[in-house]
Formats: structure tokens, sequence, C-alpha cells
């Protein structure tokens, strides 16, 4: 591989029987692109794909059929010990494809990966994204044509597609459906007949183990998910100073050669900068802060939903100061090999119920289920969020192991000794300063002062305090009508326009204080 990147990070692919033009690719993610046409007697395939420097590794020819692979795979050695006597595949895309040979759809049951995934297979073409649906995969389908992109953008010029059984459909968009979390989708190109079926699914029911045995399971899987995550140069770790990241760092560190490169970002409102310099020291790391502008930060709202394609606007506060990060982290070109691989602490507090300060048992694991029955969709962890500057990110956390682990644990592992997310806390005990294994959770949203000044943007604009939050969603929307529905680039969206429309909005506007 020419970089330390996945081989690709996005695709639109067409398979057609109509021999009409191809969709123009339009991306958010940022890479050089490389095209592919295929032709057979009945049908042609066109590929568009994102890349960092080795497109033919992100495409595998096999019998007959053709794989196209945005992203990676954390469990390749298992998966190469079930192809004995075969030529090693020299690809993730390779090594699918051949899976593909002897188990079929079934396949995908097997990969722990952060991916999306297009087959061609004899009349059928096969879509999978991976257990979290971490990269995400759109979809339109009719018969004798389906379209598959990794960013809905890039499908905003199909035409009325059918429905996609299960397939949840796009804002505005109705022919344009996202694939589930976990799943593969079977269709049949001549008639468009689409047959779903589930890869993974959150573990239901939860373990009982003694406190030493939960500890050491979640240190080993967590280890083994970072060092799948590290590649071959520096790991850089986004680092808060708050457990999750600071465990990624101290876990991340025993993997590599030198020191890692480690960045936190602040506001000229507020930061972790303090915490975060603790754990940089204790792991000498090679560590950078940055600050933004709160005012830049927030100009940046249209990039975040522009990348994430998402409409919750609690999301889009996680996400905005992360996305300020990733495009001011520099070597911002993409397919020069200057792209970082980022590592995040993101996704802890789901499985383990971080955000909910829950301290009831049965409270904090009817967060923990409502939070697995509700990720999907949400494009959290797109890697579309660092790709816009060329980078690529990935999650430990929400490794299909360690997620396996965590969420399955009993509530009072996770809530135990007085603390929040007691179990990853006491495995990190041994590696990481006592005061960051304690330290209590600030959200990225709270620690750059992202929600504070969003709402301000709001109500410097006349919104009152009780609307702020349903003001919040209808920008969002808005914004995401804009850069996704309509196709307009993030810079073109004039966010004070936007905001004063939602503000003129009869619900929006102040109402006069009763006497
Ligand atoms: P938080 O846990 O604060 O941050 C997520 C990750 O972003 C951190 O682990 C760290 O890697 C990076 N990060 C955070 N702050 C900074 C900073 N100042 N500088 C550099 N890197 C930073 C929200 C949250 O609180 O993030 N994320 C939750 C999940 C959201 C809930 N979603 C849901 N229910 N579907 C999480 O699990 O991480
Ligand atoms: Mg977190």
């Amino acid at each position: 591989m020419a970089t330390n990147l996945p081989a690709a990070t996005g695709f639109l692919a067409e398979v057609r029987r109509d021999g009409a033009r191809p969709l123009e690719p339009v991306f958010a993610a940022r890479g050089s692109l490389a095209r592919w046409h295929e032709r057979t007697a009945d049908r042609s395939l066109h590929i568009a794909l994102v890349h960092s420097g080795a497109p033919d590794e992100a495409c595998a020819r096999d019998r007959g059929r053709t794989l196209v692979f945005a992203g990676e795979l954390y469990n390749q050695e298992d998966l190469i010990g079930l192809l004995p006597g075969r030529v090693l595949p020299g690809s993730d895309a390779a090594l699918v494809v051949a899976l593909f040979d002897v188990y079929g759809i079934h396949a995908f049951r097997l990969l722990n990966g952060r991916f999306a995934a297009l087959l061609t297979d004899h009349g059928h073409v096969v879509l999978a994204t991976d257990h979290a649906g971490s990269v995400p995969l759109y979809v339109f389908v009719a018969p004798g044509k389906v379209l598959a992109a990794t960013e809905a953008k890039a499908l905003r010029a199909a035409p009325q597609g059918r429905p996609v059984p299960e397939g949840r459909p796009v804002r505005r968009r109705p022919g344009t459906h996202q694939v589930p979390a976990g799943s593969v989708l079977d269709i049949e190109v001549s008639t468009g007949t689409c047959v779903p079926h589930r890869t993974w699914t959150p573990p239901l029911a939860r373990r009982i183990l003694p406190e030493d045995e939960a500890v050491g399971t979640v240190r080993r899987t967590l280890e083994r998910a970072v060092r799948a995550r590290t590649g071959a140069g520096t790991p850089l770790v986004v680092l808060s100073g708050g457990i999750d990241s600071s465990a990624v760092a101290v876990l991340a560190v025993g993997r590599s050669a030198g020191p890692i490169d480690t960045v936190s970002m602040g506001t000229d409102e507020a930061d972790e900068f303090p915490q975060a310099r603790v754990v940089a020291r204790h792991i000498g790391s090679v560590h950078r802060e940055i600050t933004v502008p709160t005012s830049d930060l927030l100009r940046g709202l249209p990039h975040a939903v522009w990348a994430a394609e998402c409409l919750d606007p609690d999301v889009i506060e996680y996400l905005l100061p992360l996305t300020a990060l990733y495009l001011r982290l520099g070597g911002t070109t993409g397919g020069d090999g200057t792209g970082r691989r980022i590592l995040t602490g993101y996704g802890a507090d789901i499985p383990l119920g971080g955000m909910h300060r829950e301290n009831r048992l049965p409270q904090l694991d009817t967060a923990v289920c409502h939070d697995m029955d509700t990720f999907d969709g949400l494009n959290e962890m797109t890697p579309t969020l660092s790709a816009i500057a060329g980078h690529w990110s990935t999650h430990p956390y929400w490794d299909r192991d360690v997620l396996d682990v965590l969420v399955s644990l009993e509530a009072g592992l996770k809530r135990r000794h007085g603390r929040d997310k007691w179990v990853l806390r006491a495995a990190l005990g041994d590696v990481l300063p006592h005061e960051v294994v304690v330290r209590p959770k600030i959200g990225v949203h709270e620690g750059s002062g992202t929600t504070s000044s969003f709402s301000r943007l709001l109500t410097d604009a006349g919104i009152p305090q009780d609307r702020v939050h349903d003001a919040k969603r209808l920008v969002v929307e808005e914004i995401f009508d804009q850069v996704v529905v309509d196709g307009r680039h993030p810079d073109d969206v004039a966010l004070d326009t936007v905001v004063e429309r939602v503000a003129d909005r009869p619900a929006h506007r102040a109402r006069p204080v009763p006497r």
C-alpha cells in the first residue's frame, strides 16, 4: 500500500443494464479520484473511488465477481486462517472476495472492520456494511439499475428509485436509502428485488464476571483493537485527556517504536488543554494544541453536516469541534501520502452509558439499550469527517470485539464503587495517572464550548431559550438540505441567513414576557 491509509475511503459504483451515462462523482471526502469501467454482455459497472494512492487495492476480481471496498479490516489474520492452501490475498478487498467464494454472503458475518462494500455476483449486486455501519452506504435501486455510494450526495442526481427493504430513506431524496449497519443487501439487478440479511446485532444478554476477569477482558480486547488500528507510521491520537482517549493513547504508545503524536483542540472560550497535557507528558507524546476561534468553529457547521450527512443536532455538536480539528491538522491534500491515520476515543460512552451520568443500574442499562438501538444512521463515526481533510479516522471502542464485550457487561460493572465507566477506568489503572483514571466526563461539546456558543448564536438572533434545541434541529435540517439534497458546497452556505430564516419562523419568534 502506498500510504498508511486504507486503499479507498469512499466510492460511487453503478451497475446498469441501460448504458446510461454514469453520475458525476461528488464527494465531501478528499483524496485522489480513480475511475473504472467494466462491461459484460448484459451490464456495465462504473466505479469512482476516493483513494489515497493505491486504488487497485480497493478493487478485487475473482471468478467473474468484482468487489469494491472502502475502508479496512481488523481481523485479517483470523480471516486468512480460513483460506488454507490459497495464495495469500494481497489486500483487504482480495481477502473479502476470496472469502465470498467460500462462504457466499455469510463471508460478511466474519469480518471485523470499518468498511462499506459492493460486490457484483452474476446478475446480483451484494452491498455490505460493517457491524456498526461506520462507513455509511447509500443505495438507489430500480429494475436493471443499482447505484451505491458512501455519501448520499453522490446519488443526488439519481432518478426516483424503489423502496429498499430495511433501508432508511434519505430526507427529501425518497429514492435513496441508507443501508442499515451490520447488513448485507442481496439485489437481483434485472428485477431490483432486494433481500436484506443482518450480519451483526448488539448483544441483548448481559455477562456476569468477577471484577478482575471483566477488567482483564476489557484491557486485552481494547489493546488488540488499538494494535489492529495503529498501522505502520506514527499514530496520531485526538486527545481530550478524558479516560476514553487517554486509554487509546497509552495503548498506542505500547505499539509504536518512537513517541506517538497527540493533538487537543480548544476554542477561545473553553478547552481541556491542562487535562490533555497531563496525559501527553505521562506518555511522552509529541503534543499539539490547536485553538479555534469560536466564530470559525460555528462557521464550520455546514462542513460538519456536509461530511456527516447527519440530521441530529446533538450529534452535530459532538462532531463540529472534531471537524474543526481535522481541518486544521495540516497535511491536508490527501492522495499524496500526507493524510494521517487518526485514532479516537469516540464511542466509548455509548456501550458504557457514559453520557448519561446515571447512578442507578436499571436506568443505566436502559440508556445503553436505547443508545445501541438508535446509533444507526447518525453517522457519528463516518470516516468522511476526517476525510474532508484527507485523513482516516478509526475508533477502537467500536471494534466489533470491543463493542461485544462492553455492551454485554452487566450494568454493575459499568457503574461501580461510585464511578461511571468503572470497568474501563480499572482496566487502565496501572498505566495512566490516577487523576486521569478518576477524571469525570466532559463531553467534547462541553469542553470546547460548542453547545453554549451554538445556543448563543440562536438566542442572539432572537430565539427564546426554550426554543433553542428545536431551532438547532431546524438549522441542521436547513444546512442538510443545502449541502446534501441540493449539492451546494459548505463554503457557499450563508449560515447567518439560515439562522435568520429559522428565527423568523413564527414558533421561534421571541414572545413578549407576560407581566
Ligand atoms: P467525547 O467523549 O468528549 O469525545 C470523543 C472523542 O473525541 C474523545 O475520546 C477524543 O478522542 C476526542 N476529543 C474530545 N475532545 C477533544 C479535544 N478537546 N481535543 C481533541 N480531541 C478530543 C460525545 C462526547 O462526549 O465525546 N461522544 C460520545 C457518544 C455520543 C452519543 N451518541 C449516541 N448516543 N449515539 C462517545 O461515546 O464518545
Ligand atoms: Mg468519549
